[in-house]
């Protein structure tokens, strides 16, 4: 399974997002994150991947793990890599204003009213749970390239 990471940075009642501009997932919208390089720790790479993708800067202590969720995609050879597990983090402090870039247009939401509809299908299952402080541990299986859910579970957990 390739490590990933994904960041939702919180800011009094909002969230938030990103739409991806290109590669996996491009079309959607997106916490911040990505792949962890070889030899890189997976905080780290949660730190670069938001200076890379957002042009903010924070501190590893402010990254607050709420999830680790599993995504295997049945449908796909195992040899392209998507299978992945994702580490999912909570940001409420950073240094700098977000900015677009070319991988990321953010966008914010407030955390009432997120729009599920342009997000990754299992998002609806587990992200509003996290927003409500829960923390989480999940696996997902998909079928047809990710457009639809096989089997799923959710438990409850700590970090
Ligand atoms: P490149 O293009 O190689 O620079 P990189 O940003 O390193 O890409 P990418 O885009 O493959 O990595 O990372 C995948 C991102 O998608 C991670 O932030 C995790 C996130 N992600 C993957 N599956 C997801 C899913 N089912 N639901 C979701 N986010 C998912 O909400």
């Amino acid at each position: 399974m390739r490590p990933v990471t994904l960041v939702y940075c919180i800011r009094g009642n909002s969230v938030l997002f990103g739409m991806k501009k290109r590669g996996f997932g491009s079309g959607k919208l997106n916490g911040y994150g990505g792949k962890v390089d070889s030899g890189e720790k997976i905080i780290d790479s949660a730190v670069r991947e938001l200076f890379e993708e957002a042009r903010i800067l924070c501190r590893k202590k402010d990254l607050k793990k709420v999830a680790e969720i599993d995504f295997y995609f049945n449908d796909i050879p195992k040899e392209k890599g998507w299978n992945q597990t994702v580490h999912v983090y909570i940001l409420r402090k950073w240094l700098g204003e977000v900015e677009e870039t070319e991988e990321m247009t953010p966008e914010w939401h407030k955390i009432s009213k997120i729009p599920l509809d342009k997000m990754w299908i299992d998002d609806e299952y587990w992200l509003p749970l996290i927003l409500k402080g829960k923390k989480i541990k999940a696996s997902f299986v998909f079928d047809q390239e990710g457009e639809s859910i096989k089997k799923y579970q959710i438990a409850e957990t700590r970090f």
